[in-house]
């Protein structure tokens, strides 16, 4: 299939799914990392970035793209991208938001039941043959407990939607108070005093550092359970994992980490916890409209000089 020679070569930043790079190949000539080092004469050739928001482009890799337009990436996130220094350059940045919330959401939900209820512990708990000697252990109920929302943006809203019909408080924590039905926290540390269940659903960045730490864990308490679907860098993980060994904290469920893949950490050999692969918009159909969206974002950037969903923070 012959390329539309209207628009510039890509730089791929990460790996994608076969399926979304066979997508973004049908639109663009695209190159990775590598290929600068093969070909020098590529650096100016390149206008335009396609990356995945799990990951952190290096400002040096900019440096080395004198007409780079646009760094178009997968995910709603951008905490990954030196905005400083694309904003020195004027290079436009976008994500997709929106597209991914429900998927996210029902993420955020499966992980809470699975830690509440054992899941993964259940499954092998009958692969093994367990069920032959023992009962299996008792969980917890989700219904009548309360939950504590760690920001409260769309995919938060999303989420809260989603516990209408378990019988649960839901409550907030954010920078502002929204007019919404969920009752507002402006100091954390309230929240996880009030809350049986808080839900990391910030976004990452300097000014959600490691505001999860162990006073955090402390107040939210021994029958208290943590989800995180946002960053890791959201989370003390050294306070978690204290937290979690010596009972101060009942659980936690997982979706991100300060360093991923996760490597050895004291996490994987921790029973109270549910660990998953950074997978929050990792379904077929979201994926797919989240590259729509980037892909549109790029042509309508290389055809009309202006994109669909720039970041503006
Ligand atoms: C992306 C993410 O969804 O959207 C985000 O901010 O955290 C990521 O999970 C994913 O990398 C898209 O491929």
């Amino acid at each position: 299939m012959t390329l539309p020679t209207r628009f510039p070569p890509l730089l791929t930043f990460g790996a994608f799914p076969e399926s979304i790079a066979h997508r973004l190949g049908q639109v663009f000539q695209l190159y990775d990392p590598d290929d600068l080092n093969v070909d020098p004469a590529l650096h100016d050739r390149i206008e335009g970035i396609v990356t995945r928001s799990n990951y952190r482009i290096p400002q040096e890799l900019l440096e080395r793209l004198p007409n780079l337009g646009i760094i178009a990436t997968n995910g709603v996130g951008y905490d990954g991208i030196p905005l400083a220094y694309t904003k020195s350059r004027g290079i436009v940045v976008t994500n997709t938001p929106d597209v991914l919330n429900k998927a996210v959401a029902e993420l955020a939900i499966g992980l809470l039941l699975a830690i509440l209820r054992h899941l993964p512990q259940a499954d092998q708990f009958v692969r093994t043959g367990a069920w032959q000697t023992r009962p299996f252990p008792l969980g917890t109920t989700l219904a009548g407990k309360k939950i504590g929302m760690v920001g409260f943006g769309r995919i938060g809203k999303e989420i809260a939607k989603r516990f209408a019909p378990f019988d649960v408080d839901v409550a907030y924590f954010g920078r502002t108070q929204q007019q919404v039905e969920p009752v507002y926290f402006n100091d954390l540390k309230t929240l996880a005093s009030y809350a049986d269940v808080l839900i990391v659903c910030c976004p990452g960045g300097p000014d959600t550092y490691q505001i999860i730490n162990a006073d955090i864990l402390r107040a939210l308490g021994p029958a208290g359970v943590l989800v995180n679907i946002s960053r890791g860098s959201v989370i003390n993980e050294a306070d978690l994992c204290k937290a979690l060994g010596d009972g101060t904290i009942l659980g936690a469920a997982l979706d991100v980490f300060n360093e991923e893949p996760l490597a050895d950490s004291p996490l994987r050999r921790l029973g109270n916890v549910v660990l998953a692969p950074h997978m929050g918009s990792a379904t077929h159909e979201t994926r797919m409209e989240m590259a729509e969206l980037a892909i549109q974002n790029l042509t309508r950037y290389f055809t009309y000089g202006q994109a669909v969903t720039p970041v503006t923070g």
